[in-house]
């Protein structure tokens, strides 16, 4: 039973999710001794437990060890300078640092992200509240933000002076944005990933792109010793359809290429995703600011989510230093649009990569033509590959010492 009598409680800045965008938000601000509270509807050990990301972009990388929290990041993740694409049965190497004046990424699950971030929060004593799941975005228009949540048996509220959304895309902070100011453009796919977690050292050195006729797949990491696998199938495919016998059959049909082996390893975890992309504009109501996935997602083939969601936050959390510390609002007047062309960029490319490395069900043989053209282009011409490079490794991330900015190129 939830009681009706509220709690009351103030702070700067409510955040809304404590996924890898409240949290490293919560870590900037308190960095400039700004207050906030972070609010999660799930516990500690689930949300260090989510399986996702794995690729972090250059400019992510940076972020996170200017925040404090790069430590173990840089002692146990992978750097990479390339990718492998595989077109049908050929293994091309994209020589991506070459390719993009020495940028990287860096292959470090986001389940360590978090972990790290979680436990910063907790070393500073800073509020982080799991199991706490906001209900309500209110007071916006009165200058009275509040968000009302429950914990244990009752509800309470949380006032403050600007609020930041960084629920994901089921929370409840974008659709306290009027419906006839909110825009939103989308797209479906119709296939989706499955995905594998395997105690098995990577059979790869970088991650490895496949289109095969039988569908994509993606050879992917998280250590030395463990490896993350992905295949393509129906989008309402379900995980009871796919043994372990099959999942591996497949990875072998689909990864296959002249002289290489894959190694098989037992199964850890195993899920389906599905593919969609998702955009909402503007990504600012008045108090109300969104971030990741609450105002945008996008297919994982670009891996890009993660790293768009950690764009938005260091242009968010510049803003908010320049309002708290210099009554300065110039940033959270053109956060928005400023995110919104980083965006843009990386939907299109995430659109791109997998455009190019799918097997649409429905697609004309004038469409399998042109995607066949284009993968021979990427993995043929230094130009068509740079540009992939560009975009994998992440456009810059303008940042001065406290302000930030996205890339002018996005
Ligand atoms: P999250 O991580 O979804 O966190 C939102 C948090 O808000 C909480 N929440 C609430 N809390 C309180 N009250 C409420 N009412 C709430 N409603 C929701 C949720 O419990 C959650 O903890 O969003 P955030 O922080 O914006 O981070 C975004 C990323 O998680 C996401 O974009 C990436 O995981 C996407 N992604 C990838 N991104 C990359 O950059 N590189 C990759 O290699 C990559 N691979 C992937 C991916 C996503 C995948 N899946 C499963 C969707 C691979 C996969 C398979
Ligand atoms: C992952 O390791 O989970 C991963 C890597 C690359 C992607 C998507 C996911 O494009």
């Amino acid at each position: 039973m939830v009681r009706s009598v509220a709690t009351t409680e103030r702070t700067q800045v409510a955040i809304v999710g404590a996924g890898p965008a409240g949290l490293l938000l919560g870590q900037l601000l308190h960095r400039h001794g700004i207050d906030s509270v972070i609010l999660e509807a799930r516990s500690r050990e689930y949300v260090e437990a989510r399986i996702r990301a794995g690729v972090l972009e250059q400019g992510t990388i940076e972020v996170l060890r200017e925040a404090g929290v790069g430590e173990r990041m840089d002692r146990e993740g992978l750097a990479h300078g390339g990718i492998y694409l595989n077109a049908d049965g050929r293994r091309h190497h994209i020589p991506m640092s070459e390719l993009t004046d020495g940028r990287q990424v860096m292959i470090y699950g986001q389940t360590e992200v978090v972990k790290d971030l979680v436990a910063a929060r907790v070393q500073a004593d800073a509020p982080l509240r799991f199991e706490c799941k906001a209900v309500a975005v209110s007071g916006l228009d009165a200058g009275e933000p509040v968000v009302r949540y429950v914990y244990e048996d009752g509800e309470r509220e949380l006032r403050c002076e600007l609020i930041a959304g960084c629920d994901g895309s089921h929370g409840v902070c974008r659709g306290a944005i009027p419906a006839e100011l909110l825009h939103t453009y989308e797209r479906e796919y119709p296939f989706a990933w499955l995905g594998i977690l395997a105690d098995v050292a990577p059979s790869t050195d970088e991650l490895i792109y496949a289109r095969h006729e039988r569908g994509f797949a993606l050879h992917s990491m998280r250590s030395r010793s463990v490896s993350r696998l992905y295949v393509q199938v129906e989008p309402d495919d379900v995980v009871e359809n796919w043994s372990d016998d099959r999942v591996w059959s497949e990875l072998h049909a689909r990864l296959a290429t002249d002289g290489w082996e894959l190694t098989e390893g037992p199964v850890t975890e195993k899920s389906i995703t599905p593919m969609r992309s998702f955009v909402a504009e503007p990504m600012r109501y008045g108090p109300l600011l969104l971030a990741g996935d609450a105002a945008h997602i996008v297919p994982p083939t670009g891996a890009k989510g993660l790293n768009l969601a950690v764009a938005d936050v260091t242009v968010l959390a510049a803003a908010l230093v320049a309002h708290f510390r210099d009554d300065d609002d110039t940033g959270l007047d053109t956060y928005s649009e400023r995110c919104l062309r980083r965006v843009w960029r990386a939907q299109h490319f995430s659109w791109w990569m997998t455009t190019m490395l799918h097997i649409d069900p429905g697609a004309t043989e004038y469409e399998r033509r042109l995607q066949d053209s284009q993968l021979r282009y990427v993995c043929g011409s230094r130009a068509a590959a740079a540009s992939l490079a560009e975009n994998y490794v992440g456009l810059p991330l303008e940042r001065t010492a406290d302000r930030a900015e996205v890339g002018a190129h996005g």
